[in-house]
C-alpha cells in the first residue's frame, strides 16, 4: 500500500508540536519532529500569546518536515479554543492575541446578560458561560474603548490566524468558531441577533468553513523559507483541539448519531468531558448544569463540560518551582499516593482557580473557607487535586446520563492526562466505570486523520475511529474500591454550586 504523509501542528496552552503522520490506509504512525514551549507573556498588566514566535516555530516544523524528505499531502493546524487575533487594512496584525486567562473579562458575563437575557444567549449558542469565551473578550475590548476593535477588518481564531499566515486566506473553521459563543449552534452560522444585542461588530466575523475543507496552499514566501512545495494544501481539521481529540477517540465502529453509551474525557490543561451527539442538546437541564454544545465534524455536536483539569497541578508545580522546589510528575505522583485519602476536597471549577498564580495558597484558602484541613505538603495538594477531579468527573457523568437519557458504560480518556495512571484509577473508582486510557496523542491523530479523509483516503468518522483503535494501544482501568469513595461523593456534592 502507498504510504502517505501528513503534518499536524498541534498547539496547546503549555506546548506546541509538529507531528508527522504516516498512513498506509490501515495504520497511522506518528513521529514528533518538533516541540516547543508555549505560555503567556505578560506585557504591562495583560497576558498575551507570542504570535510571531509561535508562527516561527510552525515554520521550523515545516522546515524539519521538508528536510526529512517526506512530502506531506496535507498540513493541518489545531489549537486551544476561544482566543483570536484581529487583522486590519493591508493585512496588518493588530496586536498580539490576548490570553484567555487575562483578567480583562471580569464582569463581562454579567454585562452581556444585562444586554441580552442569559437564557436567550444560551438558547441561541448552547454554550456554557465561561468568562474566557471570545464574546466576553470582545465585549471587554469594546468596554475599554479599544482602538483595535475600531480598525479591525477581520477577527480570526488562533488556528485560523496561523492558517492565514500560512496561506493568505481569511476564513473561520466551524468547530473553533463554536467556542466563541457568537455562533448560532443550530444554524451553524454567526448570530446576527447576538452581535447586534451586544453591540459587537458583525462585519469582522469571517466566512465560515467546515472541518475537512482545504483552506489553501502555502504562500510562496512560506514555501521558499521552509522548503515545502508551494502547492502543499493546508487542510482544516477540527481546528479546535478538543474537536480533533474527540475525532480520535478509539470507540471503534461508533459514528455520529449512535447512542452515546461512552463518554470522552480529553485531558490536558483542561479536562473536557462529554458525549458526542447528532445535534445540540439545549434544555433547561443543560442550562442549569452549564453544559456546552461545541461543534464537531460531520455536523456532530459535543455536549460537554469544561473541568479545570490538570491546570491545578501544573500551576502548583510552577508555584513550587518559583521557590526552588522543582518536581516532575514522576516525583509528585508517588507522594500523592502516599498522602492520606479524602482529607480535603475542592470544586476544581471554583472561579478562584482560573487565573495563573499561586495555586497552593488558593487551594489552601478554599479548604479553610469550607472548614477542611489545609493540605500539608506537595503530595497532599496533588492528592486533593486528583481526587477532586475524579469526583467532578463523576458529577459530570451522572448529569450527562440524565440529560441524554442514555447510561454511560465506559469513559475514554485521551490526551496527555491519559498518562496519569493514578488519576485514571481514581476516575474508574469514583465513577464505578471502566476507564479506557489512550491515545495520548489523540489531538494530533484526529488532526492527521481528518486530513487523510479530506484527501479521500478514509470514508466515515466510524472508519476513522477504527484506524485509531487499530493503530494505538489502550489501557483499561477497572473500577475497584468504589465503596471507599461513597462518603467523599456526598462531601463533594455539597461543595458544587447548583449551576455547577
Ligand atoms: C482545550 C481547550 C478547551 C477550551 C480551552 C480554552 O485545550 O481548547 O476546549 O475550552 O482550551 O480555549
Amino acid at each position: 500500500a502507498t504510504t502517505r504523509y501528513y503534518l499536524a501542528l498541534d498547539l496547546g496552552a503549555e506546548s506546541g508540536r509538529g507531528l508527522l503522520g504516516r498512513f498506509d490506509g490501515r495504520h497511522l504512525t506518528l513521529e514528533e519532529i518538533h516541540r516547543f514551549p508555549n505560555g503567556p507573556v505578560r506585557l504591562f498588566d495583560s497576558l498575551h500569546w507570542d504570535l510571531p514566535r509561535l508562527f516561527d516555530e510552525i515554520k521550523v516544523a515545516l522546515r524539519k518536515a521538508a528536510s526529512g524528505g517526506a512530502k506531506p499531502e496535507g498540513i493541518g493546524l489545531d489549537t486551544w479554543g476561544v482566543d483570536f487575533g484581529l487583522i486590519g487594512r493591508g493585512d496588518t496584525i493588530l496586536g498580539n492575541p490576548v490570553h484567555y486567562r487575562d483578567p480583562r473579562t471580569e464582569g463581562m458575563i454579567e454585562l452581556a446578560c444585562s444586554m441580552v437575557p442569559r437564557e436567550r444567549i444560551y438558547e441561541v449558542t448552547g454554550l456554557q458561560f465561561m468568562p474566557i469565551n471570545t464574546v466576553y473578550q470582545l465585549l471587554a475590548m469594546k468596554q475599554a474603548g479599544s482602538p483595535l476593535l475600531d480598525c479591525a477588518e477581520t477577527m480570526l481564531m488562533m488556528p485560523d490566524l496561523l492558517g492565514w499566515l500560512l496561506t493568505g486566506r481569511r476564513a473561520g473553521e466551524l468547530t473553533d468558531a463554536s467556542t466563541t459563543q457568537l455562533l448560532d449552534a443550530r444554524a451553524g452560522a454567526w448570530s446576527d441577533e447576538l452581535c447586534e444585542g451586544l453591540g459587537l461588530p458583525r462585519h469582522i466575523l469571517p466566512e465560515l468553513i467546515a472541518p475537512g475543507s482545504v483552506l489553501g496552499t502555502l504562500r510562496s514566501p512560506v514555501a521558499e523559507e521552509t522548503g515545502l512545495p508551494a502547492d502543499t494544501p493546508v487542510i482544516v481539521p477540527a481546528t479546535h483541539d478538543t474537536g480533533s481529540a474527540v475525532v480520535a477517540v478509539p470507540a471503534a465502529g461508533k459514528g455520529p448519531g449512535s447512542a452515546p453509551d461512552w463518554c470522552y474525557l480529553s485531558s490536558g490543561t483542561w479536562s473536557l468531558m462529554g458525549v458526542e451527539v447528532a445535534r445540540p442538546i439545549i434544555t433547561e437541564a443543560t442550562y442549569r448544569y452549564n453544559f456546552t454544545n461545541e461543534g464537531g465534524v460531520d455536523g456532530t455536536s459535543r455536549l460537554l463540560k469544561n473541568i479545570m483539569g490538570l491546570w491545578l497541578v501544573q500551576e502548583c508545580r510552577r508555584t513550587w518551582a518559583r521557590s526552588g522546589r522543582e518536581y516532575s510528575y514522576e516525583d509528585l505522583i508517588p507522594q500523592a499516593e502516599a498522602a492520606p485519602a479524602f482529607r480535603s476536597l475542592v470544586d476544581p471549577d471554583h472561579p478562584s482557580f482560573l487565573p495563573p498564580g499561586d495555586m497552593p495558597s488558593r487551594i489552601a484558602s478554599y479548604c479553610r473557607d469550607t472548614g477542611q484541613p489545609v493540605p500539608d505538603g506537595e503530595g497532599a495538594f496533588v492528592r486533593c487535586a486528583l481526587e477532586s477531579l475524579a469526583l467532578k468527573y463523576r458529577w459530570v457523568v451522572e448529569r450527562l446520563e440524565e440529560v441524554t437519557g442514555t447510561p454511560i458504560a465506559t469513559i475514554h480518556i485521551v490526551g496527555g492526562g491519559a498518562r496519569n495512571a493514578l488519576l485514571n484509577q481514581f476516575t474508574a473508582d469514583a465513577t464505578g466505570r471502566p476507564v479506557l486510557a489512550g491515545p495520548v496523542e489523540a489531538t494530533a491523530i484526529g488532526n492527521l486523520l481528518m486530513q487523510a479523509r479530506a484527501r479521500g483516503r478514509i470514508g466515515s468518522l466510524a472508519e476513522l475511529r477504527e484506524v485509531v483503535a487499530r493503530s494505538f494501544p489502550v489501557t483499561t482501568y477497572e473500577p475497584s474500591e468504589s465503596g471507599a469513595w461513597q462518603d467523599a461523593v456526598g462531601r463533594f456534592g455539597a461543595l458544587v454550586p447548583g449551576r455547577g
